[in-house]
């Protein structure tokens, strides 16, 4: 299984049909995945031509999170809709940058699966050439449901079929799960496609590096508060360890690196904006992250349970995010579990 080609890799398409010829995933989600890839290539493309591509700065437009969009955030989400819309495999599509699902225009054959994506995370370091990325998550349309609405979105995490990530970075990569681990595909940009680079990633179960935004510290709820002064004190405090601390503000970038090499991702409770718990969405970044993350042996928490066990009420909705090394997520949860 998964043998190299002669030149000794292994393609995106060849992984994912021999990923269907051992039964693990159906000729719609393969070519539904196959569709993303091929979007994704296309926002690469445009991304990494920068300013010469005029696609740099804001797009003059506000999303339903009342953000401004950037003009990249709806190339992108363009890109994924209209690649999306004529594949038959899909029966709606849901976006950050849209205010409700878009189901797949009558023109075309429906399909039986969601998707979901955040077109362009990060998109606050789209102008200063830092790597930013494409997150998608895959549900299945309930049975019998002919005209998918964002109520049938809202499912659990644990409900994904296929979830992933596009960094664009120095190099183009693709990281994705089918829920039979999380592997990563490097974009070969002459030849056009996907290889196989990294197989079966592991997140490290202890880690010394964790991942926040410092400057909401004063927002911060108690248990927050003491976990972040005990990771801060070193290896003569409570938790008998230096630790370092990164934070790139595109989530796909840290949480590459965590799967990379470890660490927590934390994106916390905080009371800056009472109508708000946290930054970032369960359904387009938190679900799909915590199955790559779960999938790599890590682990995802919105503080006080399992991230792919919450019950979403809200297309929108946003939740506070701990994931990445098992070891260090439990002890960050267990400090808001004594607190509570
Ligand atoms: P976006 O989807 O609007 O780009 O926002 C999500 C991003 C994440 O990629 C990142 O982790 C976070 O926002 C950064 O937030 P902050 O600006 O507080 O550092
Ligand atoms: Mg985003």
């Amino acid at each position: 299984m998964h043998e190299p080609d002669k030149n000794g890799s292994i393609s995106l398409t060849r992984y994912l049909i021999e990923e269907q010829r051992a039964d693990r995933i159906g000729a719609d989600l393969r070519l539904l995945i196959e569709v993303v890839a091929r979007a994704c290539k296309s926002i690469s493309v445009s991304v990494g031509k920068g300013a010469l591509g005029g696609v740099l700065g804001e797009a003059g437009s506000g999303n339903i999170q009342g953000e401004a969009q950037k003009k990249l955030d709806v190339i992108a989400n363009d890109v994924l809709l209209e690649a999306n819309a004529w594949g038959g495999h899909l029966a709606a599509c849901a976006s950050e940058e849209m205010d409700h699902s878009m189901p797949i225009p009558d023109v075309y054959p429906r399909g039986n699966y969601l998707l979901l994506f955040d077109p362009l995370d990060g998109s606050s370091n789209i102008d200063v050439n830092v790597s930013v990325g494409t997150i998608f998550s895959v549900l299945r349309c309930p049975d019998g449901v002919t005209n998918a609405q964002d109520e049938h979105f809202l499912q659990p995490g644990t409900a994904q079929v296929a979830a992933g990530y596009c960094i664009y970075g120095p190099s183009t990569m693709l990281v994705l799960t089918i829920g039979n681990g999380t592997h990563a595909f490097t974009l070969d940009r002459e030849m056009g496609s996907f290889v196989l680079t990294q197989r079966d990633m592991r997140v490290p179960a202890s880690t010394k590096e964790f991942a926040i935004n410092m400057s909401n510290q004063r927002h911060w709820e108690q248990p927050m508060q003491d976990y972040v002064r005990d990771l801060l004190a070193g290896e003569t405090g409570p938790r008998g360890k230096n630790f370092n601390m990164r934070w790139i503000a595109s989530m796909v970038a840290d949480v590459h690196r965590i799967l990379t090499r470890g660490g927590i991702f934390i994106y916390p409770w905080d009371k800056k904006d009472p109508t708000k718990v946290g930054k970032l969405r369960l359904m387009y970044e938190a679900n799909p992250m915590s199955y790559l993350i779960e999938q790599a042996g890590g682990a995802s928490t919105n503080g006080r349970m399992r991230m792919l066990d919450v019950a979403p009420t809200q297309l929108h909705q946003r939740v506070p995010v701990f994931l990445g090394s098992r070891e260090e997520v439990a002890a960050a949860t267990e400090y808001h579990l004594k607190h509570d």
